[in-house]
């Protein structure tokens, strides 16, 4: 296999809003998205189509360039790139002129055979974050890794890959921060440092371009409004999935869904949402309920919604091959399924044995796909779990000849479980009509945030992968994602009792709180560990539906701005070395105001470090400073948990669903400290998208240190609170600040 280089510039020209550069080999386009964001593809064979699944946004037409003797120089407001001619290199730099991110200049992009690299300077102090689900460490320098969808059951804490691609990272050194967002769907490779030498970092892929966008926001928040800018952001997810969820592979009947859902109102333990995995469906076909085990499913829905249950069912993208089975025939009639390029459709065993597999890349399909979903939501399923859209087959590896329209395999693989999801989200939402659905999926591709939830896959049962799934919560935090879930208690194996309380309590702060649990497993839900392990456990989730007031602001923030949920630290304290040591990298902020630090279940006490500024322990208030080490206890009844002095943390009373009422009063903690704050209050309805047209209920809610002023600023919006009541609670103070609330109306309470 030979190498090709990219070579030199033959001519450069400005043409319809891109740079074009030619030489003999290839062709490099550059465009301008925003002053923060430069494109470059770098093609032997443009696609004038240029279509991009991750990619929503379009290039502004005009930038600014000139053309020198060795250079050419494009310049925004914030970035400068200089692309040599002689060889082609591309070179980013702030707008004064600090380099930013360089290609290395022996090597930069080139090809092998198909195959495309770039290589790109490394320096010494740099960081790698981000890649989304990925083993390994926060700081991902000396590591490499490989993109391609996989069913990773029995996966173990350092496998890769995993489910997903997100080809996005953020480097940091010399104090400045970039992102590059590698938009290419086919197998793709990073290496951060790993095997070069310390000379140089490489990304590339088995095929397509060298078609990248560089973003050179500084900060790593700003680069993340950045990048949600360019793939999309989340819409408010539905209330409901923010509450706590009950799953299980599988509850095998109607009765048994009912049964525990029973349980947990008996127990007064708060819940929102059962789970029918496979075993619902009539010999695993799609779409099909299962008439002996569950002879009546909207009478069963019914009655989940009479206790305010909500039901999420899974389906997975393999459709059996049975002449009965209306999807199959219709699927065959249609050409909806992927074939092998004689023509044949393609057929690999799954659940329901032999299986075709709809092309999800196929505008009709995702359409027939997503109207389907009628057999689920007219007995009333409001929340659609995608699984095993790798695609998994048994014998995983799917051959490459198989084609999805004009696309083979391994183009298309790392998006098929997006477009899977999409079609689901397209299509439910729809039938809903104004109802907001939930989607979770397994697999995925960046962008995926505008269409689903994801969770982690099948984890065990351990305290390693518990911590190891804190780390890719955070980490998928850095590629847009902000609705994720692990599979609270593991998967495989059975927790002890000690771990799935532990694991629990960090569900609380975990933004998709789910157990669930692979068939076989001992059954986990919060009554099976004893009476002193099921209050705990049931203290826990009474402590996510005390913060949901919060937590709801939180996604409220991920809409707006791409931040996630849970937040490695190294977003908000990315000059700080401490937050990248491997003792502390699975720290993390839920939210703007709360540090958690996930611990093993059989640790009484805990090193955590806390970052710069005063934190107060939740629970006693216990004051510390931080830019240290603390050691704190962490008996299994209070998880590491701390206020950031000046956080500003809205929570309610229990409540044991999303749906119940409650007591109108809502419950506004305020921690003090000698900085300004300011928090952002969100609420609507919850389960409509009539927040898109202003019924939603925004406020400011900031702290002013030198008058010890809580202060509610005016509210935005048509809907009415759902709290009658504001009750200000101080943490810290040693007497009850004061209030102010401008136009308001509302009665206020002063607690302390
Ligand atoms: O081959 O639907 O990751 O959550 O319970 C296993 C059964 C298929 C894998 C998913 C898991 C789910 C299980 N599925």
């Amino acid at each position: 296999m030979q190498l090709e280089i990219l070579g030199n510039a033959n001519t450069v020209t400005y043409q319809n809003g891109a740079l074009v550069i030619k030489t003999a080999q290839a062709e490099a386009r550059v465009w301008v998205y925003s002053p923060t964001i430069i494109r470059v593809c770098i093609s032997k064979n443009f696609s004038e189509a240029d279509s991009s699944f991750a990619v929503i946004e379009k290039p502004l037409d005009d930038f600014t360039w000139r053309h020198l003797s060795e250079q050419v120089e494009l310049t925004t407001a914030a970035l400068k790139l200089i692309v040599n001619i002689n060889p082609l290199r591309f070179n980013f730099y702030t707008a004064d002129g600090k380099p930013l991110s360089e290609d290395d200049a022996r090597f930069g992009t080139n090809w092998q055979g198909e195959r495309v690299i770039n290589y790109r300077k490394l320096y010494p102090d740099e960081k790698f974050i981000g890649l989304g689900e990925k083993a390994g460490d926060l700081n991902r320098r000396g590591c490499n890794y490989v993109n391609w969808n996989t069913d990773a059951s029995l996966h173990t804490i350092t496998t890769d890959p995993l489910y997903k691609t997100f080809p996005f990272f953020i480097g940091l050194h010399s104090g400045l921060s970039y992102g590059l967002f590698f938009d290419n769907t086919h197998k793709s490779y990073f290496d951060f440092g790993a095997t070069t030498d310390e000379q140089m970092s490489w990304f590339g892929a088995d095929g397509g371009d060298m078609n990248y966008y560089f973003i050179g926001a500084q900060g790593i928040r700003n680069i993340l409004a950045d990048y949600t800018w360019l793939t999309g952001r989340m819409e408010m997810p539905p209330l409901w999935s923010l509450g706590y969820q009950q799953c299980r592979w599988s509850y095998m009947s109607a009765g048994e869904v009912l049964d525990v859902a029973r349980t947990f109102r008996e127990k007064h333990i708060p819940a929102d949402v059962m789970y029918c995995d496979i075993d619902y469906m009539d010999g695993y076909k799609i779409f099909t309920w299962n008439r002996e085990t569950f002879p009546d499913p909207k009478g069963m829905i019914d009655e989940l919604k009479a206790m305010d249950f909500r039901l999420v069912t899974i389906v997975d993208p393999g459709i059996k091959i049975d002449e009965n089975y209306s999807e199959y025939k219709e699927g065959v009639d249609k050409h909806y399924f992927a074939t092998y390029p004689n023509g044949e459709l393609y057929t690999a065993s799954v659940w329901p044995g032999r299986c075709h597999f709809p092309d999800f890349l196929n505008e009709e399909v995702r359409e027939w796909w997503g109207a389907s979903f009628k057999a689920l939501t007219d007995p009333g399923v409001e929340g659609f779990w995608n699984d095993m859209n790798e695609p998994a087959a048994w014998g995983q590896n799917m051959p490459w000849l198989v084609k999805f329209g004009d696309k083979f395999m391994p183009e298309i693989r790392n998006v098929y479980g997006m477009q899977m999801a999409r079609a689901t989200y397209n299509g439910t939402k729809r039938i809903l009509n104004g109802k907001r659905p939930f989607i979770l999926t397994r697999a995925a591709y960046a962008g995926i945030q505008r269409y689903s939830a994801v969770w982690t896959g099948d984890n065990a049962a351990t305290d390693e992968h518990m911590l190891f799934g804190q780390r890719l919560v955070n980490s998928l935090g850095l590629t847009g994602m902000s609705l994720i879930g692990v599979d609270i208690g593991g998967f495989m194996g059975n927790p002890t009792p000690e771990l799935m309380v532990r694991w629990n309590s960090l569900g609380s702060y975990t933004p998709m709180y789910r157990n669930h649990a692979a068939l076989g497993m001992s059954m986990r839900e919060p009554w099976q560990w004893g009476d002193e392990y099921e209050q705990i456990i049931k203290k826990d989730i009474e402590q996510r539906y005390k913060l949901l007031p919060y937590i709801y602001s939180g996604f409220y923030q991920s809409v707006q701005t791409g931040l996630p949920l849970s937040r490695t630290l190294a977003i908000d304290y990315t000059q700080d070395e401490n937050v990248f040591d491997i003792n502390y990298q699975n720290q993390f902020l839920f939210g703007d105001g709360l540090l958690v630090a996930p611990v093993i279940s059989t640790a009484d006490g805990v090193d955590v470090y806390l970052p710069a500024g005063d934190w107060y322990r939740l629970g006693s208030d216990e004051k510390y400073s931080g830019s240290q080490v603390v050691k704190v206890s962490c008996p299994l009844t209070d998880l590491p948990v701390f206020a950031k002095a000046g956080a500003i943390v809205p929570m309610q009373n229990v409540v044991q669903s999303t749906n119940e009422a409650g007591d109108g009063i809502l419950l506004v903690h305020i921690w003090n400290g000698t900085e300004a704050n300011a928090f952002v209050y969100y609420e609507d309805d919850g389960t409509s998208y009539d927040y898109q047209n202003g019924a939603f209920y925004k406020r400011e809610i900031s702290f002013d240190p030198q008058k010890r002023a809580v202060i509610f600023g005016e509210v935005e919006g048509s809907f009415v609170s759902k709290y009658s009541i504001i009750k200000v609670v101080w943490h810290g103070f040693e007497n009850a600040g004061t209030i102010e609330a401008e136009n308001s109306t509302q009665p206020f309470i002063i607690t302390y």
